[in-house]
Protein backbone atom coordinates (compact mmCIF):
# COMPACT_ATOMS: atom_id res chain seq x y z
CA UNK A 1 0.00 0.00 0.00
CA UNK A 2 1.32 3.67 -1.25
CA UNK A 3 2.09 5.44 2.02
CA UNK A 4 1.43 9.50 1.77
CA UNK A 5 3.92 10.81 4.86
CA UNK A 6 2.82 14.33 5.63
CA UNK A 7 6.16 16.70 4.87
CA UNK A 8 5.47 19.09 8.38
CA UNK A 9 4.32 18.99 11.38
CA UNK A 10 0.99 20.52 10.46
CA UNK A 11 -1.22 18.47 12.13
CA UNK A 12 -0.47 16.84 15.81
CA UNK A 13 -2.20 13.85 14.85
CA UNK A 14 -1.10 10.95 12.58
CA UNK A 15 -2.76 8.31 11.01
CA UNK A 16 -1.00 6.23 13.02
CA UNK A 17 -0.77 2.40 12.54
CA UNK A 18 -3.65 0.26 11.04
CA UNK A 19 -6.12 -0.57 13.22
CA UNK A 20 -8.11 -2.37 11.04
CA UNK A 21 -12.27 -1.84 12.05
CA UNK A 22 -11.87 -0.95 15.29
CA UNK A 23 -11.75 2.86 14.29
CA UNK A 24 -14.63 1.81 12.17
CA UNK A 25 -17.10 5.16 12.90
CA UNK A 26 -21.29 4.16 14.00
CA UNK A 27 -23.76 5.75 12.19
CA UNK A 28 -27.51 6.37 13.30
CA UNK A 29 -30.32 4.83 11.56
CA UNK A 30 -31.66 7.77 11.08
CA UNK A 31 -28.04 9.07 9.25
CA UNK A 32 -28.61 9.18 5.70
CA UNK A 33 -25.20 10.79 4.33
CA UNK A 34 -23.49 9.99 1.48
CA UNK A 35 -20.48 9.39 3.92
CA UNK A 36 -22.68 6.68 5.48
CA UNK A 37 -23.23 5.02 2.10
CA UNK A 38 -20.37 4.84 0.62
CA UNK A 39 -17.70 4.79 3.76
CA UNK A 40 -17.50 0.96 3.23
CA UNK A 41 -15.50 -1.56 5.17
CA UNK A 42 -13.43 -1.92 2.08
CA UNK A 43 -12.35 1.74 1.63
CA UNK A 44 -12.06 2.53 4.93
CA UNK A 45 -9.46 -0.04 5.45
CA UNK A 46 -7.44 1.17 2.16
CA UNK A 47 -7.80 4.60 2.92
CA UNK A 48 -7.33 4.50 7.11
CA UNK A 49 -3.35 4.71 7.44
CA UNK A 50 -3.13 7.31 4.63
CA UNK A 51 -2.02 10.40 5.34
CA UNK A 52 -1.64 13.62 2.65
CA UNK A 53 1.50 15.78 2.29
CA UNK A 54 -0.02 18.50 4.77
CA UNK A 55 -0.76 15.33 7.51
CA UNK A 56 -4.63 15.41 6.36
CA UNK A 57 -6.13 11.90 7.33
CA UNK A 58 -8.77 10.13 6.82
CA UNK A 59 -10.26 10.75 10.12
CA UNK A 60 -10.17 14.50 9.78
CA UNK A 61 -12.31 13.98 6.44
CA UNK A 62 -15.18 12.09 7.74
CA UNK A 63 -15.32 13.83 11.49
CA UNK A 64 -18.17 15.99 10.44
CA UNK A 65 -20.09 13.19 8.98
CA UNK A 66 -19.36 11.27 12.44
CA UNK A 67 -20.30 14.10 14.69
CA UNK A 68 -23.14 15.35 12.50
CA UNK A 69 -25.30 12.14 11.40
CA UNK A 70 -27.59 14.66 9.85
CA UNK A 71 -25.28 15.59 7.24
CA UNK A 72 -26.04 15.18 3.96
CA UNK A 73 -22.97 15.07 2.62
CA UNK A 74 -20.58 14.41 5.49
CA UNK A 75 -17.00 14.68 3.59
CA UNK A 76 -14.74 17.54 3.89
CA UNK A 77 -11.12 17.34 1.86
CA UNK A 78 -8.61 19.39 3.81
CA UNK A 79 -6.29 19.74 0.79
CA UNK A 80 -6.02 19.20 -3.10
CA UNK A 81 -5.02 15.81 -2.32
CA UNK A 82 -7.15 14.54 -0.13
CA UNK A 83 -9.40 14.05 -3.38
CA UNK A 84 -6.48 10.87 -4.71
CA UNK A 85 -5.66 10.26 -1.52
CA UNK A 86 -8.76 9.25 0.19
CA UNK A 87 -10.17 8.16 -3.69
CA UNK A 88 -11.65 5.13 -2.92
CA UNK A 89 -14.48 7.39 -0.74
CA UNK A 90 -14.13 10.75 -2.88
CA UNK A 91 -14.93 8.85 -5.86
CA UNK A 92 -18.03 7.40 -4.50
CA UNK A 93 -19.50 10.46 -3.20
CA UNK A 94 -18.51 12.52 -6.21
CA UNK A 95 -20.24 9.87 -8.24
CA UNK A 96 -23.42 9.62 -6.49
CA UNK A 97 -24.03 13.30 -5.69
CA UNK A 98 -22.93 14.40 -9.34
CA UNK A 99 -25.26 12.25 -11.33
CA UNK A 100 -22.92 9.89 -11.90
CA UNK A 101 -19.48 11.94 -12.49
CA UNK A 102 -16.74 8.98 -13.08
CA UNK A 103 -13.42 9.13 -12.32
CA UNK A 104 -12.44 9.49 -15.60
CA UNK A 105 -14.69 12.23 -16.03
CA UNK A 106 -13.30 15.70 -17.52
CA UNK A 107 -14.98 18.74 -16.57
CA UNK A 108 -14.78 22.18 -18.94
CA UNK A 109 -15.90 25.30 -17.78
CA UNK A 110 -17.51 28.10 -19.77
CA UNK A 111 -17.76 31.59 -18.27
CA UNK A 112 -19.41 33.34 -21.36
CA UNK A 113 -22.13 35.60 -19.84
CA UNK A 114 -23.36 36.15 -23.81
CA UNK A 115 -24.32 33.16 -24.22
CA UNK A 116 -27.08 32.91 -21.46
CA UNK A 117 -30.36 33.53 -23.15
CA UNK A 118 -33.57 35.10 -21.04
CA UNK A 119 -34.19 36.47 -17.42
CA UNK A 120 -36.31 34.31 -14.94
CA UNK A 121 -38.41 37.36 -14.13
CA UNK A 122 -38.69 40.32 -16.72
CA UNK A 123 -41.57 41.86 -15.55
CA UNK A 124 -39.92 42.05 -12.02
CA UNK A 125 -43.30 40.96 -10.14
CA UNK A 126 -41.74 37.51 -8.18
CA UNK A 127 -37.70 37.86 -7.48
CA UNK A 128 -36.53 40.00 -5.02
CA UNK A 129 -32.90 39.50 -5.93
CA UNK A 130 -30.07 37.26 -7.59
CA UNK A 131 -26.90 35.84 -6.71
CA UNK A 132 -23.91 34.36 -8.28
CA UNK A 133 -21.33 32.68 -6.79
CA UNK A 134 -18.53 30.99 -6.96
CA UNK A 135 -15.16 29.29 -4.57
CA UNK A 136 -12.06 29.77 -5.61
CA UNK A 137 -8.48 28.30 -3.32
CA UNK A 138 -5.01 28.74 -4.17
CA UNK A 139 -3.34 25.60 -5.13
CA UNK A 140 -0.20 24.42 -2.74
CA UNK A 141 -1.90 26.50 0.15
CA UNK A 142 -4.44 23.25 1.48
CA UNK A 143 -8.25 24.19 1.91
CA UNK A 144 -10.48 25.50 5.05
CA UNK A 145 -10.43 21.89 7.18
CA UNK A 146 -6.97 21.36 6.74
CA UNK A 147 -4.91 24.43 6.38
CA UNK A 148 -2.55 25.37 8.44
CA UNK A 149 -2.92 29.07 10.46
CA UNK A 150 0.50 30.55 8.57
CA UNK A 151 -1.32 29.51 5.01
CA UNK A 152 -4.19 30.87 6.25
CA UNK A 153 -2.43 33.84 6.74
CA UNK A 154 -1.27 33.52 3.19
CA UNK A 155 -4.02 33.22 1.95
CA UNK A 156 -5.94 36.32 3.34
CA UNK A 157 -2.52 38.35 2.39
CA UNK A 158 -2.46 37.46 -1.29
CA UNK A 159 -6.21 38.20 -1.77
CA UNK A 160 -6.14 41.47 -0.01
CA UNK A 161 -3.49 42.49 -1.78
CA UNK A 162 -5.05 41.14 -5.18
CA UNK A 163 -9.11 43.02 -3.72
CA UNK A 164 -7.04 46.44 -3.29
CA UNK A 165 -5.86 46.79 -6.84
CA UNK A 166 -9.69 46.57 -8.15
CA UNK A 167 -10.81 48.82 -10.52
CA UNK A 168 -13.51 50.68 -11.94
CA UNK A 169 -16.95 49.32 -10.50
CA UNK A 170 -15.19 46.66 -8.78
CA UNK A 171 -13.04 48.84 -6.74
CA UNK A 172 -14.02 48.47 -2.66
CA UNK A 173 -12.99 48.00 0.71
CA UNK A 174 -11.78 44.84 2.45
CA UNK A 175 -13.18 44.62 6.10
CA UNK A 176 -11.00 42.06 8.59
CA UNK A 177 -13.07 39.88 10.83
CA UNK A 178 -11.07 40.47 13.64
CA UNK A 179 -10.34 44.10 13.77
CA UNK A 180 -13.46 45.88 11.87
CA UNK A 181 -15.21 48.41 13.66
CA UNK A 182 -18.71 47.81 15.08
CA UNK A 183 -20.00 50.30 13.18
CA UNK A 184 -18.90 48.62 9.96
CA UNK A 185 -19.99 45.11 11.20
CA UNK A 186 -23.24 46.46 12.25
CA UNK A 187 -23.68 47.88 8.89
CA UNK A 188 -22.64 44.58 7.07
CA UNK A 189 -24.95 42.40 9.28
CA UNK A 190 -27.67 44.91 8.02
CA UNK A 191 -26.41 44.20 4.15
CA UNK A 192 -26.70 40.61 5.34
CA UNK A 193 -23.04 40.48 3.91
CA UNK A 194 -21.81 39.54 7.20
CA UNK A 195 -20.93 35.30 7.11
CA UNK A 196 -21.11 34.35 10.61
CA UNK A 197 -18.80 31.58 11.76
CA UNK A 198 -19.26 28.22 10.23
CA UNK A 199 -22.16 25.77 10.88
CA UNK A 200 -21.27 22.68 12.72
CA UNK A 201 -20.81 20.83 10.11
CA UNK A 202 -17.33 23.22 9.18
CA UNK A 203 -16.60 23.78 13.37
CA UNK A 204 -16.68 19.73 13.07
CA UNK A 205 -14.75 19.86 9.60
CA UNK A 206 -11.93 21.64 11.54
CA UNK A 207 -12.49 25.04 9.16
CA UNK A 208 -13.30 27.27 12.57
CA UNK A 209 -9.94 27.15 13.77
CA UNK A 210 -8.42 30.15 15.25
CA UNK A 211 -11.87 32.01 14.16
CA UNK A 212 -11.91 35.03 13.40
CA UNK A 213 -8.00 35.53 12.71
CA UNK A 214 -7.37 35.58 8.90
CA UNK A 215 -11.10 36.13 7.82
CA UNK A 216 -12.53 38.63 6.13
CA UNK A 217 -15.18 40.32 3.96
CA UNK A 218 -14.55 42.52 0.71
CA UNK A 219 -17.26 44.37 -1.22
CA UNK A 220 -17.26 46.91 -3.86
CA UNK A 221 -18.57 50.50 -3.69
CA UNK A 222 -21.59 49.50 -4.95
CA UNK A 223 -22.52 46.61 -3.02
CA UNK A 224 -23.04 44.29 -5.84
CA UNK A 225 -19.10 42.78 -5.62
CA UNK A 226 -17.99 40.73 -2.79
CA UNK A 227 -15.66 38.40 -1.25
CA UNK A 228 -15.96 36.15 1.51
CA UNK A 229 -11.88 35.18 2.46
CA UNK A 230 -11.12 31.90 4.21
CA UNK A 231 -14.91 31.07 5.20
CA UNK A 232 -15.87 27.14 3.84
CA UNK A 233 -13.43 27.91 1.27
CA UNK A 234 -10.65 30.69 0.74
CA UNK A 235 -12.42 32.57 -1.16
CA UNK A 236 -16.43 32.97 -2.17
CA UNK A 237 -16.14 35.31 -5.07
CA UNK A 238 -20.21 36.53 -5.61
CA UNK A 239 -21.83 39.14 -7.55
CA UNK A 240 -25.64 40.12 -6.85
CA UNK A 241 -28.09 42.89 -6.88
CA UNK A 242 -31.74 42.98 -6.88
CA UNK A 243 -34.01 42.11 -9.68
CA UNK A 244 -33.48 38.94 -12.28
CA UNK A 245 -30.76 40.11 -14.56
CA UNK A 246 -28.77 36.93 -14.22
CA UNK A 247 -26.60 38.20 -17.75
CA UNK A 248 -24.98 41.45 -15.56
CA UNK A 249 -24.48 39.72 -12.75
CA UNK A 250 -22.56 36.57 -14.05
CA UNK A 251 -21.08 38.99 -16.95
CA UNK A 252 -19.44 41.15 -13.38
CA UNK A 253 -18.59 37.95 -11.96
CA UNK A 254 -16.76 36.86 -14.80
CA UNK A 255 -14.71 39.94 -14.58
CA UNK A 256 -14.30 39.58 -11.07
CA UNK A 257 -13.04 36.48 -10.67
CA UNK A 258 -10.24 37.27 -13.67
CA UNK A 259 -9.41 40.37 -12.25
CA UNK A 260 -8.93 38.21 -9.12
CA UNK A 261 -6.89 35.38 -10.90
CA UNK A 262 -4.87 37.81 -12.69
CA UNK A 263 -3.66 39.32 -9.73
CA UNK A 264 -3.01 35.76 -8.13
CA UNK A 265 -1.19 34.74 -10.84
CA UNK A 266 1.12 37.99 -10.53
CA UNK A 267 2.07 37.17 -7.35
CA UNK A 268 3.42 33.77 -8.49
CA UNK A 269 0.36 31.78 -7.51
CA UNK A 270 -2.71 29.72 -9.18
CA UNK A 271 -6.23 28.77 -8.27
CA UNK A 272 -6.13 24.94 -7.50
CA UNK A 273 -8.15 23.37 -10.42
CA UNK A 274 -7.45 19.84 -12.39
CA UNK A 275 -9.51 18.17 -15.54
CA UNK A 276 -11.46 16.09 -13.83
CA UNK A 277 -12.58 18.05 -10.62
CA UNK A 278 -12.70 21.33 -12.11
CA UNK A 279 -12.31 23.98 -9.39
CA UNK A 280 -11.18 22.09 -6.21
CA UNK A 281 -13.45 23.02 -3.12
CA UNK A 282 -12.82 21.93 0.26
CA UNK A 283 -16.54 20.25 0.49
CA UNK A 284 -16.88 17.34 -3.29
CA UNK A 285 -20.14 19.00 -3.67
CA UNK A 286 -18.60 22.51 -5.10
CA UNK A 287 -15.82 21.06 -6.57
CA UNK A 288 -16.51 21.95 -10.89
CA UNK A 289 -17.85 25.64 -11.21
CA UNK A 290 -18.12 25.87 -7.62
CA UNK A 291 -21.15 27.86 -8.81
CA UNK A 292 -24.64 28.63 -6.82
CA UNK A 293 -27.08 31.06 -9.18
CA UNK A 294 -29.82 31.65 -6.56
CA UNK A 295 -32.76 33.77 -6.63
CA UNK A 296 -35.00 34.74 -3.68
CA UNK A 297 -38.56 34.71 -5.40
CA UNK A 298 -41.83 34.57 -3.71
CA UNK A 299 -43.55 31.47 -4.75
CA UNK A 300 -46.23 30.90 -1.45
CA UNK A 301 -48.48 28.64 -3.74
CA UNK A 302 -46.04 26.36 -5.06
CA UNK A 303 -43.98 26.55 -2.36
CA UNK A 304 -46.80 25.24 -0.28
CA UNK A 305 -47.79 22.41 -3.24
CA UNK A 306 -46.98 18.63 -2.23
CA UNK A 307 -45.05 18.56 -5.37
CA UNK A 308 -42.53 21.50 -4.77
CA UNK A 309 -39.42 19.54 -3.87
CA UNK A 310 -40.65 16.95 -6.51
CA UNK A 311 -40.67 20.24 -9.30
CA UNK A 312 -37.37 21.23 -8.36
CA UNK A 313 -35.69 18.01 -8.57
CA UNK A 314 -37.12 17.86 -12.14
CA UNK A 315 -35.73 20.97 -12.91
CA UNK A 316 -32.44 20.44 -11.34
CA UNK A 317 -32.99 23.18 -8.93
CA UNK A 318 -32.25 23.17 -4.83
CA UNK A 319 -34.24 24.94 -2.81
CA UNK A 320 -33.02 26.65 -0.11
CA UNK A 321 -34.21 29.38 3.04
CA UNK A 322 -33.88 32.84 2.29
CA UNK A 323 -31.12 32.89 5.02
CA UNK A 324 -28.88 30.60 3.85
CA UNK A 325 -28.06 26.63 3.67
CA UNK A 326 -29.88 24.71 6.41
CA UNK A 327 -32.12 27.53 6.91
CA UNK A 328 -36.20 27.53 6.03
CA UNK A 329 -38.18 29.81 3.64
CA UNK A 330 -40.07 33.17 4.61
CA UNK A 331 -43.29 33.86 4.16
CA UNK A 332 -43.35 31.91 0.86
CA UNK A 333 -39.81 33.30 -0.34
CA UNK A 334 -37.51 30.67 -1.70
CA UNK A 335 -34.23 30.47 -2.49
CA UNK A 336 -34.09 28.51 -5.46
CA UNK A 337 -30.22 27.49 -7.00
CA UNK A 338 -29.23 25.17 -9.12
CA UNK A 339 -28.26 21.72 -7.59
CA UNK A 340 -25.41 20.87 -10.15
CA UNK A 341 -21.60 22.39 -10.15
CA UNK A 342 -19.67 19.50 -12.04
CA UNK A 343 -19.84 17.93 -15.07
CA UNK A 344 -21.83 20.82 -16.34
CA UNK A 345 -20.29 24.96 -17.70
CA UNK A 346 -21.35 27.94 -15.54
CA UNK A 347 -23.08 28.79 -18.40
CA UNK A 348 -25.29 25.83 -18.44
CA UNK A 349 -25.77 25.81 -14.73
CA UNK A 350 -26.76 29.65 -14.61
CA UNK A 351 -29.18 28.61 -17.84
CA UNK A 352 -30.11 26.23 -15.78
CA UNK A 353 -31.25 27.99 -13.38
CA UNK A 354 -33.01 30.96 -15.76
CA UNK A 355 -35.32 28.08 -17.11
CA UNK A 356 -36.05 26.27 -14.27
CA UNK A 357 -37.22 29.99 -11.86
CA UNK A 358 -39.34 30.43 -15.34
CA UNK A 359 -40.93 27.33 -14.97
CA UNK A 360 -41.58 27.44 -11.29
CA UNK A 361 -42.94 31.11 -11.75
CA UNK A 362 -45.32 30.13 -14.53
CA UNK A 363 -46.82 27.32 -12.21
CA UNK A 364 -47.20 29.99 -9.50
CA UNK A 365 -49.32 32.13 -12.14
CA UNK A 366 -51.36 28.89 -13.02
CA UNK A 367 -51.94 27.86 -9.40
CA UNK A 368 -53.55 31.62 -8.68
CA UNK A 369 -55.60 31.59 -12.40
CA UNK A 370 -56.56 27.48 -11.36
CA UNK A 371 -55.24 26.79 -14.85
CA UNK A 372 -53.41 24.03 -16.12
CA UNK A 373 -49.72 23.84 -14.84
CA UNK A 374 -46.83 24.20 -17.21
CA UNK A 375 -46.00 21.31 -19.58
CA UNK A 376 -42.51 20.70 -18.02
CA UNK A 377 -43.94 19.99 -14.64
CA UNK A 378 -46.74 17.43 -15.76
CA UNK A 379 -44.99 15.54 -18.87
P1 LIG B 1 -23.66 29.80 -0.32
O1 LIG B 1 -24.57 30.28 -1.41
O2 LIG B 1 -22.52 30.71 -0.13
O3 LIG B 1 -23.34 28.38 -0.48
P2 LIG B 1 -25.79 30.16 1.63
O4 LIG B 1 -26.88 29.42 0.96
O5 LIG B 1 -25.62 30.00 3.09
O6 LIG B 1 -24.36 29.86 1.09
O7 LIG B 1 -26.06 31.74 1.30
C1 LIG B 1 -25.13 32.66 1.83
C2 LIG B 1 -25.83 34.00 2.05
O8 LIG B 1 -26.25 34.54 0.78
C3 LIG B 1 -27.10 33.90 2.90
O9 LIG B 1 -27.12 35.02 3.79
C4 LIG B 1 -28.23 34.04 1.91
O10 LIG B 1 -29.37 34.66 2.49
C5 LIG B 1 -27.61 34.93 0.85
N1 LIG B 1 -28.21 34.73 -0.48
C6 LIG B 1 -28.20 33.60 -1.23
N2 LIG B 1 -28.87 33.79 -2.38
C7 LIG B 1 -29.31 35.08 -2.37
C8 LIG B 1 -30.07 35.89 -3.28
N3 LIG B 1 -30.51 35.41 -4.46
N4 LIG B 1 -30.34 37.17 -2.91
C9 LIG B 1 -29.90 37.67 -1.73
N5 LIG B 1 -29.17 36.97 -0.82
C10 LIG B 1 -28.88 35.69 -1.15
N1 LIG C 1 -23.65 20.51 5.61
C1 LIG C 1 -22.76 19.55 4.98
C2 LIG C 1 -22.28 20.09 3.60
C3 LIG C 1 -23.32 19.97 2.50
C4 LIG C 1 -22.99 20.82 1.28
N2 LIG C 1 -22.99 22.28 1.63
C5 LIG C 1 -21.87 22.97 1.78
N3 LIG C 1 -20.70 22.52 1.39
N4 LIG C 1 -21.94 24.21 2.30
C6 LIG C 1 -23.47 18.22 4.86
O1 LIG C 1 -22.79 17.22 4.68
O2 LIG C 1 -24.68 18.23 4.95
Amino acid sequence: MERHFHSEQSRSQLAGPAAGLAGYPKFDESSHSLLKKHLTKDAYLQCETRVTPSGFTLQHAIQSGVDNQDSGVGLYAGDEESYTVFAPVFDAVIEDYHNGYKPTDRHVSDMDASKLRGVPDPEGDYVISTRIRVGRNIKGLGLSPGISRANRRKVEELVVEALNQLEGDLAGTYYSLGSMSEADRKQLVADHFLFKKGDRFLQSAGANRDWPESRGIFHNNEKTFLVWVNEEDQMRIISMQKGSDAKEIFERLSRGISAVEEKIKAAGFEFAHNEHLGFIHSCPTNCGTGMRASVHVKLPKVGAHPDFKKWCEKLRLQPRGIHGEHSESDGGVYDLSNKERLGKSEVELVQTMIDGVQVLIAAEKALVAGEPLPKELTE
